[in-house]
């Protein structure tokens, strides 16, 4: 049996099956590319859901996880450390917040930033206690906890976990209509929102939503959160795809690349009327602020600038889409995104689906992922060229032509 196959028979048999992976075994990732047990290269148009932004290993993240861990790793924040001292003032004013409050996962920024609407919604709005609601819009997917699945309405993501937590309910994305209804209540403490919906399919709302929704937010002085795990840190075109509409969030939740896919690193931020509701003993994380996450991170972003990398998401997104609109296949139903975070939406033909589309990239070279079926995300590390992307597009074209 070859290499590929015992990994994979080796994988099922020890860990949990709670992911269905493309047939491909990796073990090598450099820039925009990946290799597997075979040496077989790929395009990696996953980027590991938006968190290596950077590209695989980059070397200037690489070497920040390198000295940072070969000198202190982990201190807890019982004690000070310097390197969350530069970090905390180095994210704030890179971001434009008064505060950090540093997680490692992104569900965890998540139920963060829950936890600190609540608060502030009991404490600064007056809400009666143990009344807070949470809106959220459908379609939605914030990560894997209780109670953000409660949040959800994707069978698989939350069936069979209940009971389920109370004071979240769910409005139609993308409905001003719905929003403002929603929030006659006053016990709503605060709004969460993907910029752009991502798991969904890459659903962009229209011109003016994020604008809208945050005015509608203000007017019922209800926070405006905007969970930027997936579409934060360059992948749409801008730092932040709430720039688009030069929308502030009340609290921004951010996560994957922040610390360019080389550490699980985490955060909210938000100023300091909303984030002095943390008090000492009121929340916190073992690994929450880690040297090594701080040190990673802040290699990260300075890469993000320093190879202006939005710049380059915004330009080759117009690209990719405009060269993936040619590919003459009624295969391909629709082609949408913003910046380098994309998806076609794949009309079955001859019994071949997204997932055998999937499969024939991989045997090209190009790996990505359906999701919800139909739908394949394609969003490659901000660093490609022009030029691998017109190699990528000409294998996707290859693989949807090769169903005809
Ligand atoms: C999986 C999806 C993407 C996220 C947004 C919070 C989180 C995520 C907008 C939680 C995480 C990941 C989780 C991973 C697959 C992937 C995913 F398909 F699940 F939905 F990207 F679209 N907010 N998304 O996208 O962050 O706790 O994972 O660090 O769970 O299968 P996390």
């Amino acid at each position: 049996m070859d290499i590929t196959k015992q990994h994979i028979q080796k994988e099922n048999k020890f860990s949990a099956q709670n992911y269905h992976p493309l047939p491909v075994v990796l073990t090598e990732g450099k820039g925009v590319f990946v290799w597997d047990v075979d040496k077989k290269k790929y395009f990696d148009f996953l980027s590991a859901y938006s968190a290596v932004n950077q590209g695989h290993c980059h070397p200037k993240i690489v070497k920040a996880l390198i000295d940072q861990s070969s000198k202190l790793g982990l201190t807890s924040r019982a004690f000070h450390s310097e390197a969350f001292v530069e970090f905390s003032e180095y994210i704030t004013n890179y971001f434009g917040f008064d505060k950090v409050l540093p997680m490692n996962t992104g569900a965890e920024a998540v139920e963060t930033a829950i936890k600190i609407a609540r608060k502030w919604g009991y404490e600064k709005k007056g809400i009666p206690s143990n009344n807070a609601k949470i809106i959220v819009c459908g379609d939605n997917f914030h990560g894997r906890t209780i109670t953000i699945i409660s949040a959800s309405n994707d069978p698989d993501a939350k069936g069979n976990f209940g009971p389920y937590t109370p004071g979240i309910s769910s409005i139609p994305y993308n409905n001003l209509k719905c929003l403002k209804t929603a929030l006659i209540d006053f016990n709503v403490a605060a709004f969460l929102v993907e910029p752009i919906q991502g798991e969904a399919g890459v659903f962009l709302p229209d011109e003016g939503y994020l604008m809208e929704a945050f005015k509608i937010c203000k007017e019922n002085n209800v926070l405006f959160i905007a969970d930027e795990v997936q579409t934060g840190i360059a992948r749409t075109g801008k730092l932040l795809a709430c720039d688009h509409e030069n929308v502030k969030p009340d609290i921004l939740i951010l996560g994957k690349a922040i610390s360019g896919g080389l550490y699980p690193v985490s955060c909210v931020l938000a100023d300091n009327h909303i984030m002095e509701v943390i008090t000492p003993g009121t929340h916190g994380s073992t690994y929450g602020g880690n040297p090594i996450a701080c040190a990673v991170v802040t290699a990260a972003l300075k890469v993000v600038k320093d190879e202006c990398l939005a710049e380059k998401a915004e330009k080759l997104g117009v690209f990719l889409r405009e060269e993936l609109r040619k590919i003459n296949s009624d295969m391909i139903k629709l082609v949408r995104g913003k910046g380098l975070l994309n998806a076609i939406v794949i009309q079955p033909k001859n019994g071949k689906e997204a997932w055998d589309v999937c499969l024939k990239m991989a045997e090209n070279g190009l790996l990505a992922k359906p999701t919800h079926g139909d739908i394949i995300r394609f969003a490659p590390p901000l660093v490609i060229t022009r030029e691998e992307l017109k190699q990528c597009v000409g294998i996707i074209k290859q693989s949807i032509l090769s169903f005809e």
